[in-house]
């Protein structure tokens, strides 16, 4: 039977913790959306911070109990002219995974032409280095498996389409896709469909799939829209076959987190939890024991950052046959 999260009772990060190191990053509105992953006996995470001019901007932060964070003073925003003849407005939303013996990310990036993924490498978390759009179709949300199989990498991404007319286009779709360089991808199948009239009508990927012997663990964000009259973000959790991921062994039909918290229902956006970045220990070969506690960082309304902790197991106990 499903269980909810347990989660931390306030944000574990607002925007009274960003250093204002910088003029911009001086009383800024918010924090969320953070990619995270687990480096030794350390949680390093990628944070989404937005200034007063809504711009965005990727600072690092670690910590190693999940509550107490050193935020740097260092801003990894690329720059606005980045990619030759395009202009990149906001890169946000870095889901950061442990591949190839570095840490990988992708992030979104809005362009005048919509929304792409943009890859990039953060050798031992000191300069970001980025390497190009991984495509040029509309995706938001875009995330690396841990390993390779059969050489091949592997990702999950939410294709955008079109929505009503003069909404931004959205998905209801979760993808997994293959690649050998990271940069060019094929779909492999689709894992996951919106389920209408439910908790997670639109859907997207969340922080990376976790390795089990019971498989591919996946959480992801789901939105309740009912009818148009809201946009309630909620997580829940995929079960993928370990040695093919394309075969969907369970999946959570009720949702393990929701906005309950005023800070999680009240803010730039409200009523979201947005899961980004889940860390666990795995062993030398990426496994993660089902008994392993787990921390799951996620963005409260836009806003700020909380904390949901639990077991594995707990994720696996909410994934009913599919
Ligand atoms: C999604 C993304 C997230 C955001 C969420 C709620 O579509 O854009 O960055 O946190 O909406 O506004």
């Amino acid at each position: 039977m499903a269980a909810s999260l347990r989660t931390h009772p306030t944000p574990i990060l607002s925007r009274g913790d960003i250093p204002a190191f910088q003029p911009d990053l001086a009383d800024v509105s918010s924090v969320f959306n953070p990619g995270a992953l687990r480096h030794g006996d350390e949680d390093v995470l990628l944070l989404r911070v937005q200034d007063r001019g809504r711009c965005t901007h990727l600072l690092p932060a670690r910590t190693r109990d999940g509550h107490v964070f050193r935020v740097e003073p260092r801003d990894l925003t690329p720059p606005a002219d980045l990619l030759p003849g395009r202009v990149l407005h906001h890169v946000y939303d870095p889901r950061l995974t442990w591949l190839d013996g570095c840490c990988h990310l992708l992030a979104a990036v809005d362009l005048d032409a919509g929304c792409r993924l943009l890859l990039g490498r953060w050798p031992d978390f000191g300069e970001l280095q980025w390497l190009g759009l991984t495509g040029e179709d509309d995706q938001r949300n875009g995330v690396l498996f841990p390993r390779r199989l059969a050489g091949e990498a592997l990702r999950l991404t939410r294709p955008n389409r079109p929505g009503r007319p003069g909404d931004p286009p959205s998905g209801s779709e979760i993808w997994l896709e293959r690649s050998r360089d990271l940069l060019d991808w094929t779909p492999v199948a689709c894992v996951a469909r919106g389920r209408f009239h439910y908790w997670d009508e639109l859907i997207g990927p969340g922080p990376p799939p976790v390795e089990t012997e019971a498989g591919w663990l996946c959480v992801y964000h789901g939105v309740a829209t009912h009818f148009a009259a809201a946009s309630i973000y909620q997580a829940g959790v995929l079960l993928l076959d370990r040695a093919d991921p394309a075969r969907v062994l369970g999946r959570s039909r009720l949702n393990m987190l929701e906005p309950r918290r005023l800070w999680e229902c009240v803010g730039q956006v409200g009523n979201v939890v947005f899961p980004s970045g889940l860390t666990v220990d795995v062993d030398a070969a990426g496994l993660a024991s089902l008994a392993a506690p787990f921390r799951l960082y996620y963005g409260a309304a836009d806003t700020c950052v909380g904390l949901a902790e639990g077991r594995l197991q707990d994720l696996l106990d909410a994934c009913e046959p599919v």
